[in-house]
Parts: C-alpha cells; sequence; structure tokens
C-alpha cells in the first residue's frame, strides 16, 4: 500500500513505499507536500525505471527543466541535457584528463571527476534555478558508502542572532558557472557555461510554497556578495557557511537499489559522501525540476 512516512527525527526525507509503478499520478500532492515539508523525499522502489517511467515520476513533483541559459551576447547556451547521468564512481584515466583539457567540474577527487563532496545546492548559476533535484539509482558501491548527505537550511537561517538576520536582510549573493576564486577546499570550475550571464540570487530565501525563509549559499558557484567590499562578503558566505554545516540539522541517505531521491533546492543543501571503494560504480540518471525566480 502506498504510504508517506515521516520519521520521528526532526530532519530526514519522507519515506515513501508501496508505489505501484506508473501508477502514482494520484499522489502528486502529497508528494510535492512531502518535499516543501521535509526538504528531502525517498522513493523506495521494486525495480529500475525506464526513461519514460521516471520521467512520469519527476513530473509528478513540477515540469522537467531543460538546462538552456541566456549568455552575456544575448543567445541561448544548452549547459546540460535534460537527463544528466551521474557517474560518481567514474576513475579517471590519463586519456580521459588529456582529452577534457581545461575542463573541470570542481570536484575534490583527482581520480574521481563526478564525486561532488561539498556541500551546496544545485544549478545556483541559473536565473531560475531548479527548484527540486531527482536522482535515481542505477548502479551502487557493492561494498557499500556512498551516501549522499544532506543539512537542513531552514535550520541554519533559524538558529541565527536576531542581529545577524536583520544584517542579511537584502543582501544577495552573485554566482558564476565559471568560479575562478573558488571558496576552499572547493577547486576552481572551468567549462563552457562561462558564456551564461551572471546572476544574483537572495541570501535569505523564502520558500515558494511554504514561506519559511532558509539561508540560501552555494559556495561551489557563489562570487561574492552584490554591493559590498568583496573580501568582506566572500568572510561573510563563509561564515555562513560554516555556521550551517557545523550547527544546521545533518541526515543522511544510505542508498538502496533503485532508490529516487528528490530534495529542494530552496531548503536543503546535499554533498556526496567518497567513502566507497576506488573502482566501484556509484551511478545515477537526474532529473532537475523547473523552479521560479528566487524570491
Ligand atoms: O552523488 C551524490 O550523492 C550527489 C550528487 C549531486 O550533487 C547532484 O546530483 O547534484
Ligand atoms: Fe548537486
Amino acid at each position: 500500500m502506498f504510504e508517506i512516512a515521516i520519521s520521528e527525527a526532526e530532519f530526514s526525507a519522507a519515506d515513501v513505499s508501496g508505489v505501484e509503478i506508473g501508477a502514482w499520478s494520484q499522489h502528486s500532492a502529497a508528494l510535492q507536500n512531502a518535499l516543501a515539508q521535509r526538504g528531502v523525499v525517498c522513493l523506495h522502489l521494486a525495480r529500475a525505471l525506464e526513461d519514460e517511467e521516471l520521467q512520469s515520476l519527476v513530473r509528478l513533483f513540477g515540469p522537467i527543466k531543460d538546462p538552456v541559459g541566456r549568455t552575456k551576447d544575448g543567445g541561448e547556451f544548452r549547459y546540460s541535457e535534460p537527463r544528466q547521468v551521474i557517474d560518481s564512481g567514474f576513475v579517471m584515466t590519463d586519456e580521459v584528463r588529456e582529452k577534457l583539457g581545461d575542463l573541470n567540474f570542481g570536484g575534490l577527487d583527482d581520480d574521481r571527476p563526478g564525486l561532488f563532496e561539498t556541500f551546496h545546492c544545485d544549478d545556483t548559476y541559473t536565473e531560475r534555478p531548479a527548484q527540486a533535484t531527482v536522482l535515481h539509482a542505477r548502479a551502487l558501491p557493492p561494498s557499500g558508502g556512498g551516501p549522499t548527505c544532506f543539512i537542513d537550511m531552514r535550520a541554519a537561517y533559524t538558529l541565527l542572532d536576531t542581529a545577524t538576520k536583520d544584517r542579511l536582510r537584502d543582501l544577495r549573493v552573485v554566482y558564476a558557472y565559471n568560479n575562478e576564486d573558488a571558496f576552499p577546499p572547493r577547486r576552481a570550475a572551468r567549462g563552457p557555461g562561462e558564456a551564461l550571464v551572471d546572476v544574483t540570487h537572495p541570501l535569505v530565501r523564502t520558500h515558494p510554497v511554504t514561506d519559511s525563509p532558509a539561508l540560501f549559499i552555494d559556495l561551489d558557484r557563489a562570487r561574492h556578495l552584490d554591493g559590498l567590499p568583496i573580501a568582506e562578503g566572500r568572510a561573510l558566505l563563509q561564515e555562513l557557511q560554516d555556521h550551517a554545516e557545523k550547527n544546521a540539522l545533518a541526515w543522511e541517505h544510505h542508498w538502496a537499489d533503485h532508490d529516487v531521491l528528490v530534495w529542494d533546492n530552496a531548503s536543503v543543501q546535499h554533498k556526496a559522501a567518497g567513502n566507497f571503494k576506488l573502482g566501484e560504480p556509484r551511478r545515477f540518471w537526474r532529473y532537475m525540476v523547473e523552479g521560479d525566480q528566487p524570491r
């Protein structure tokens, strides 16, 4: 029987079981509500989905995002395909290294370029970042490990003192695809997405469904704070990120075969854990759900 279970924990995914594949359209409102309230939803499935099936599941949460953005010269640039393959276990070879040249996705692991091990939210370098991201497990490390880790950025905001909250009101973060001044330990991300326009988003974001405030920061792509001296803005961003990682509620998803995990980029940050053996597979299909301009 279809069931959405909410654990006692203050922060963890809404756990969805008893899902009859393809017969899910009547659960759209309940799933959207669970995502807005909890920030993460996990659907446990009996088998891997065909692409069409996964698309229909993603659409229960909203339209699938076509990753095309506006460029500085007034054109359009496709920075990804609608369905992405996250191959986080892929081990770099010298041959591929040579082919990629200057291209860098910003990961920390020299051997596994698809492994994103710093807390971030997705798609922040675009004007209307994806509201949600959906991962469907295709191959998991046979010897275990490799959870996806989350922190609750609503709690990160709530825990700030009143003076800090006042200071953050109306501040905006400047983002760019190519981030030469990456915040350590992050590496500079480089790629053709540099054609995209630079964007700014509010540092404190109001959730489009629940209206609750959250810190909205992505140090993988953030440059500085709009209108503040660069060094001052960057120090504040780092301080807020450190605060979130230290104090906000945290939870990790330990993957089972065929899981579909959905997270709300307005409420949580996420990262991959690299604690699985080099050479083991860890692969997902990924779709993004369209979002409005953050407010
Ligand atoms: O590999 C993971 O656990 C997270 C991947 C990720 O950051 C993403 O798909 O946006
Ligand atoms: Fe991500």
